[in-house]
């Protein structure tokens, strides 16, 4: 089947002391919305469950584990779990996972409509800092918090379409989009939790970083032929503001849907991904138009090297 309408579930602000029944509740509420829309395919933002805690600063990392699940699903997401399942209906939420082996990855998965978790994605790029910086504004501690993503960007077939995930920071990086172009895929879902305040440079305002979030999600979905649902967790969180700016992208790189507010919405569109075939047999017919014996520094090198 082509077509699936899909969604995606901005959620506002979640606050500290907002315990995850609470957080899962307003998740299962746009559910709901999306079901009375049609909706087969629903994306809910990075970090769904939680605050997003790496704005503050903690010495002993152990302090912040009540941030992580150690197990998904698990008691308070099993509701969700149920309700998508009871409505047919495939999903991807992102979570703060604590392995058995204790390690913390920022984590993402895609759960099929039968219930089952299908595809697990960590976060791979990790922006921000390790250590407490005080010349900054506000912390953004992700690289102390969680290691990086170790699944690398894999795609699977759910539903009738070849479905992959990045997460927030991933989405500005065009190697995340470009890998799972190379897995033919047809629906990419980011989700993000981006300051909207930038703790380095005070001139860079809210609309510059809306304009960089729309134009790395637009460039992703152009260049690789795939859907895009971009999906925020924004608003007020703990006197920190963070921007939303959801957006549904079409192959063509065009914005086919959009979120108005700042809190909990739906946003949804009909997709035919017959649509996606148009490019990956024209202008991004990889096989015939690629020269990969001239892309070799992309993995060579990690950082810049000016040798002229
Ligand atoms: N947040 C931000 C993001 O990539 C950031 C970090 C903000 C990077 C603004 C560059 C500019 O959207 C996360 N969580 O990755």
């Amino acid at each position: 089947m082509s077509k699936m309408i899909i969604g995606g579930a901005q959620i506002g602000g979640i606050q500290k002391d907002e315990t995850r029944e609470e957080v899962v509740a307003r998740m299962i509420a746009l559910m709901d919305q999306a079901h009375e829309k049609g909706v087969t395919y629903l994306a809910y933002p990075e970090m769904t469950l939680t605050t997003f805690f790496p704005r503050f600063y903690a010495e002993d990392r152990a302090e912040f584990d009540h941030w992580f699940e150690t197990e998904m699903p698990n008691a308070a997401t099993q509701p969700l779990f149920d309700r998508a399942k009871e409505y047919g209906m495939g999903f991807t939420f992102g979570y703060c996972e604590l392995t058995p082996e204790g390690q913390h990855f920022n984590t993402s998965v895609i759960v099929s409509p039968e219930g089952e978790i299908i595809l697990k994605y960590r976060k791979t790029h990790l922006p921000g800092h390790s250590e407490y910086e005080p010349e900054r504004t506000h912390q953004h501690l992700e690289k102390r918090y969680f290691l990086p993503g170790d699944t690398g960007f894999n795609v699977v077939r759910n539903q009738g379409a070849i479905m992959g995930m990045s997460i927030c920071n991933d989405r500005r990086w065009p190697e995340s989009w470009r890998v799972m172009g190379l897995q033919g895929v047809e629906l990419v879902t980011v989700g993000y939790n981006t300051p909207s305040q930038n703790n380095l440079s005070a001139e860079e305002g809210i609309e510059r970083r809306i304009y960089h979030h729309e134009l790395s999600v637009c460039a992703g979905a152009y260049q690789n032929s795939t859907y895009a649902v971009a999906v925020a967790k924004c608003g007020m969180e703990d006197g920190n503001h963070m921007f939303a700016g959801s957006i549904i992208v079409d192959p063509d790189g065009f914005v086919v849907a959009r979120a108005t507010g700042e809190g909990d919405e739906l946003i949804t569109h009909e997709a035919d991904f017959a649509k996606c075939a148009f490019g990956k047999s024209t202008i991004f017919n990889f096989a015939a138009h690629r020269r990969t014996e001239h892309y070799g520094l992309i993995c060579a090198r990690t950082g810049v090297q000016i040798d002229v």
